[in-house]
């Protein structure tokens, strides 16, 4: 029996799989980048899939009322739960098949989070998953920088000085949220060094987007991928600007296109064109100030945030993804 299935690498739009595992059903917002994520996902993985998702947007707005998009098994969990579910699946598939209760067959597992259940609330369930090498698990993290669920709460991965209900700009305090976005991915990929696959996506590289999904599912083990996803109600835009605003996140640097496999990294897109010097970054203003909740940002502020988007390029160990410095010897 094989433990993974074939899922070979796409080359091209034209053979992106026709069949949807992510259709009609959900009640999302207009121009929701997770909901595009989560077709995506179940497009690259195929029929043979077992999705688990915590609690958020992606279980409350596909799940309302008996109507689903999902036409894949998909079962909901607690919201820090995606690790410990993920690896109760993977495991009581291993023991139905060991007992002969099920055909043996490599079924992918897949256990999507929000940055709030994934980065916050779940992340000590997703590094246990992390350590269960023998289970075949994905973890993925969409983010779309709030608890946006529940009104659009600051969560650790909401940019500095963003507008939420938690960190409303006042008279007094224009940036309530000083907070850096937190750094989750290398923090997964450098904590859990027996981990094959880790990754950054993006729905606006939707080829990159399923082509990672692949690499992470036949890789072997458990891998995680996180994704950012740009929310019209909480970064407060027009939805048909979703698109354009994952490339720009990429093209100014303040997200990072790359892959970790089996310990090495390789940055993908405009990231690696960047890092090369052969594409110059964007000024980070054209990206903040094409959303209402950074409207508030005075010039002091976006130079703020500009030079810390040029520090991790310029003065970081690994460029725009590991946030330390060589120190004197
Ligand atoms: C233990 C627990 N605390 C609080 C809640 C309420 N709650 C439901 S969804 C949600 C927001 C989750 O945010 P995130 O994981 O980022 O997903 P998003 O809503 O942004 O898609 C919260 C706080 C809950 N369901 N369970
Ligand atoms: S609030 Fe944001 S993440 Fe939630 S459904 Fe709307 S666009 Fe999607
Ligand atoms: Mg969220």
């Amino acid at each position: 029996m094989t433990t993974v299935q074939d899922l070979p690498q796409i080359k091209g739009v034209k053979n992106i799989p026709i069949s949807e595992g992510y259709t009609s059903g959900h009640r999302t917002c207009q121009g929701c980048e997770s909901a595009l994520v989560m077709r995506l996902m179940i497009k690259a993985a195929g029929q043979r899939t077992i999705v688990v998702g915590s609690t958020g947007c992606m279980y409350v707005a596909n799940t309302t009322y008996y109507s689903t998009p999902w036409v894949v098994p998909w079962m909901h969990t607690q919201l820090g739960s995606s690790g410990s579910a993920a690896t109760g699946t993977a495991a009581g598939l291993a023991s139905m098949m060991r007992k002969g209760k099920m055909h043996k067959e490599p079924i992918n597992v897949i256990a999507f989070c929000g940055d709030g259940g994934g980065a916050d609330m779940g992340l000590a369930a997703i590094s246990a998953a992390l350590q269960h090498d023998e289970y075949n698990l994905l973890i993925l993290m969409y983010d779309n920088e709030s608890y946006a669920n529940t009104d659009i709460q600051a969560s650790g991965s909401t940019p500095y000085g963003a507008n939420t209900t938690f960190s409303p700009p006042g008279k007094e305090t224009r940036i309530m949220n000083k907070r850096w976005k937190k750094n989750t991915a290398p923090m997964l990929a450098v904590g859990h060094p027996d981990v094959k696959f880790v990754a950054t996506a993006n729905g606006s590289y939707g080829l990159d987007f399923n082509n990672k999904i692949r690499r992470a599912l036949t890789i072997g083990g458990p891998t995680f991928i996180h994704s950012i996803d740009p929310c019209p109600k909480g970064w407060d835009y027009d939805p048909k600007f979703s698109h354009e605003l994952g490339m720009l996140i990429v093209e100014t640097g303040l997200w990072v296109q790359y892959e970790i496999i089996e310990g090495e990294l390789t940055l993908n897109g405009p990231s690696r064109a960047i890092a090369r010097g052969i594409r110059k970054r964007k000024p980070v203003e054209e990206y903040l100030m094409r959303q209402g909740r950074f409207a508030h940002f005075t010039k002091e502020d976006i130079k703020i945030f500009q030079d810390r988007v040029d520090e991790s390029w310029e003065k970081w160990w690994l460029p725009g993804v590991i946030p330390v410095t060589m120190g004197q010897d």
